[in-house]
């Protein structure tokens, strides 16, 4: 096993040379920053070479070592995914890892950081990294809120909006939910269809609504939208779907804001894919804030290869999540938000 001691005056200039010399499968043993009583930045980086012959030994030690330190594949990587990562997370074995895990899952290095700072992670004595895992996963639990939609204190319908940008999974998520409350929870259910256009608009909840035997009425505008619900007064539960909107056309967000009115007592829920851009996903939070949603229904989970994105938008909007929905298929993948299932999406190995 060879053990070798490199310095750079900086940390990535160190790991070039770790890479050249050892190849990069070498693992970073610790890193510190020298007091040379210059100016200049001095790194010291104690890497070992990632010998075959070592992992094959039966329990070995060293193994179970290996599989704590830092592939200087990370290492790498890090240095170009967090921008610049603070000599603090850099010179902490344990907040190395779980910061990394962070990053890997797609969480934003500014929550990354804020996560390891509130778990007092990146103090000189912090604690293994069990133990910081510990407290960052407590401190991402404390960001995430849940919401039940359709918890009532009076007898009133409660009445739901889904809104989101085009395809994002609104009408899907409104026949999971309204089967689920029928046909387990004995719900009385109606649904309503703003989308005024599109021609056959109607027809994908039309067809759901024939076959849970509900009824489905259009809104084209506030006066139709006042006469279904009225027509609706008996439901428990009222869903209303939208059309899809661009998130870019504010327009028509403008025009669902004059049905969609504050004085309608209609709870307004946004989807959003986990699946598209995170850039497309803020946007759409931005933008469709004039309609005063009260949830985040996060969707397409399935599809995403990582879900940081979900974390990111709630330390962003910091709204509760509603739902997470999980596949096509109706009315089976829907989960009700769990901060742990949540917590979950990001594969912190917990
Ligand atoms: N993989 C996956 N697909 C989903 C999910 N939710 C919905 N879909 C699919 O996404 C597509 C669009 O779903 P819709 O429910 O029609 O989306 P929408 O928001 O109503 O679309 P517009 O009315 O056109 O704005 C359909 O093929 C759905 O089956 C999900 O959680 N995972
Ligand atoms: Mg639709």
């Amino acid at each position: 096993m060879q053990i070798k001691k490199y310095r750079a005056e900086t940390i990535n200039e160190a790991l070039i040379n770790i890479k050249k010399i050892l190849g990069p499968t070498a693992m970073i043993v610790s890193t510190k920053k020298l007091n040379n009583g210059s100016n200049k930045n001095l790194f010291e980086v104690t890497a070992m070479a990632s010998e075959d012959d070592d992992l094959h030994e039966y329990n070995s030690p060293i193994r179970e070592i290996k599989s704590e330190l830092m592939n200087i594949k990370e290492m790498i990587y890090l240095l170009g995914h967090g921008g610049s990562i603070s000599e603090s997370i850099i010179t902490n074995a344990g907040a190395l890892t779980i910061y990394t895990k962070l990053i890997r899952s797609g969480i934003h290095d500014i929550y990354a950081r804020k996560f390891l700072e509130t778990a007092g992670a990146l103090n000189p004595y912090s604690g293994d990294t069990q133990e910081i895992r510990e407290r960052t996963t407590e401190e991402i639990l404390k960001v995430i809120k849940v919401k039940d939609i359709f918890e009532t204190r009076d007898k009133q319908s409660v009445i739901s909006a889904f809104i989101g940008t085009t395809g994002v999974g609104k009408t899907t998520t409104i026949a999971k939910l309204a089967a689920q409350q029928m046909l387990m929870k004995g719900k009385k259910v109606g649904l309503i269809s703003i989308d005024n256009y599109r021609i056959g608009a109607m027809d994908q909840l039309k067809a759901y609504a024939n076959i849970l035997g509900t009824p489905c009425l259009p809104a084209f505008n506030k006066k139709d939208l006042l006469f279904a619900l009225k027509r609706m007064g008996q439901k428990d539960l009222i869903f209303i779907d939208t059309a899809g909107h661009s998130q870019y056309d504010m327009s028509r967000i403008g025009e669902l804001q004059k049905i969609i009115t504050d004085d309608l007592s209609i709870s307004t829920h946004l989807l959003l894919s986990v699946s598209t851009s995170e850039t497309e996903m803020k946007k759409a939070a931005i933008n469709f804030s004039p309609l005063k949603y009260k949830s985040y229904i996060f969707t397409k989970i399935d599809e995403a290869e990582t879900c940081g994105s979900v974390i990111n938008q709630i330390m962003e909007g910091a709204l509760p999540v509603s739902y997470l929905t999980t596949g096509q298929s109706v009315p089976d993948d829907i989960e009700k938000a769990k901060k742990e299932n949540i917590l979950g999406l990001l594969s912190m190995d917990l």
